[in-house]
């Protein structure tokens, strides 16, 4: 009885539910935003057109020959064999239409391998598990991370509601920014396993392999927020690397080359900056949560048997050159941080490790003495 009158509430929760998840769902490709997308969504459409046609006339012939031809109106099946017409008819035909999908088919895939004349190029790596971009005309290179908020719901025991943060798990810290109307190349490759990168809108996916290089290109032809994810199972954290990308008209994109790179240089300079420990330790903690959190958790308590805990590690506790070697080498499973991080930001989650999380080393490092391996 209980049960029951449980129903229609739980019953409406799951319609509920599958509205929520389903709000943009169509049954359909979508067009995409980009000359690529569009002519890969026209090939789709026109291969489609052309099995509902094959769909109907075979179908038509079938049913009207089952009904009308049937053994209680006393029909006899005719005996033929080797009817050349008949075969020729079913060799051209079905050729014919091959023909008629394989030309646009193989237009589409000679464009998208086309990345002659392109305006600008931007290397993508693929890193567990973020991505890292490179602006190879203007010099701009940084890493995209997965979002704080994102990042601190997606925590075990987090106790945040998922559909209470904005685009969860589709979010990012420093999305890539490019411009509209260009032809953009991207150049992709992965820095540990293979990854792939995934922007359904820009119509194609990549994966990022170690050791080589591959490439793409993109017009995106409206300004916009176009979101993806890593598409290749890349280990524990595969599901927390989306991508973002900007698209801006060429004025703002310009105006963001320029930003970026007066940040830049602002955090250059902070390289030879003497950083109080309070700095270091705000700064820290930020590092802490977007570089190592997800394996060593927000805790520091770390997994047991799979994560060392920094709570009370004897690293976090020993001397600090070697601590700080670690986060710039790396250790077993652990990457190399000694290019995704700045020297500051070494400093600062180092010193951060050795004084909270419960641990009292007391001690601190400043960025001068960090070497640079960016
Ligand atoms: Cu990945």
């Amino acid at each position: 009885m209980k049960k029951l009158k449980q129903l229609p509430a739980g019953f409406l929760f799951l319609i509920g539910w599958i509205n929520a998840a389903h709000a943009d769902y169509t049954l359909n490709l979508t067009k995409g935003v980009t000359s690529l997308s569009r002519e890969t969504y026209a090939q789709h459409m026109y291969v489609m057109w052309v099995c509902i046609a094959i769909g109907i006339v075979v179908f038509s012939i079938m049913f009207y020959s089952i009904f009308h031809h049937r053994k209680a109106k006393g029909a006899v099946a005719a005996q033929f064999h080797e009817n050349t017409t008949v075969e020729v008819i079913w060799t051209i035909i079905p050729f014919l239409i091959l023909i008629s999908m394989a030309i646009p088919a193989t237009k589409a895939m000679i464009d998208t391998y086309d990345t002659r004349g392109a305006d600008m190029t931007v290397k993508v790596t693929g890193y567990q598990w973020k991505w890292r971009y490179q602006y190879l005309d203007e010099g701009i290179d940084f890493f995209s991370s997965l979002d704080a908020k994102s990042n601190e719901a997606r925590q075990l025991g987090s106790h945040i509601e998922p559909g209470s943060v904005p685009n969860y798990l589709l979010e990012v810290d420093h999305p890539l920014v490019v411009p509209i109307n260009k032809k953009i190349r991207f150049l992709f490759t992965g820095a540990d396993v293979i990854h792939a990168w995934w922007v359904p809108a820009l119509g194609w996916k990549k994966d990022t392999i170690p050791g080589y290089i591959t490439d793409s290109w993109a017009n995106i032809e409206q300004p916009g927020v176009y979101r993806g994810q890593c598409a290749e199972l890349c280990g524990r954290d595969h599901g927390f690397m989306p991508i973002v990308v900007v698209a801006k008209t060429d004025e703002d994109y310009r105006q963001w080359v320029s930003e970026w790179k007066e940040q830049h240089q602002v955090a250059q300079e902070d390289t030879g900056k003497e950083l109080t420990k309070e700095e270091l330790m705000s700064k820290g903690q930020e590092v802490y949560n977007t570089s190592c959190a997800a394996c060593h958790q927000a805790n520091g308590e770390g997994v047991p048997g799979t994560f060392p805990a920094i709570k009370g590690s004897p690293i976090a506790s020993g001397p600090i050159g070697e601590h700080v070697n670690i986060v710039l080498k790396g250790k077993g499973m652990m990457p190399p941080f000694g290019e995704q991080l700045s020297p500051a930001e070494v400093a600062a989650v180092v010193t951060y490790e050795r004084n909270a999380l419960g641990n009292t080393a007391g001690d601190s490092i400043q960025p001068a003495t960090i070497p640079s391996n960016r």
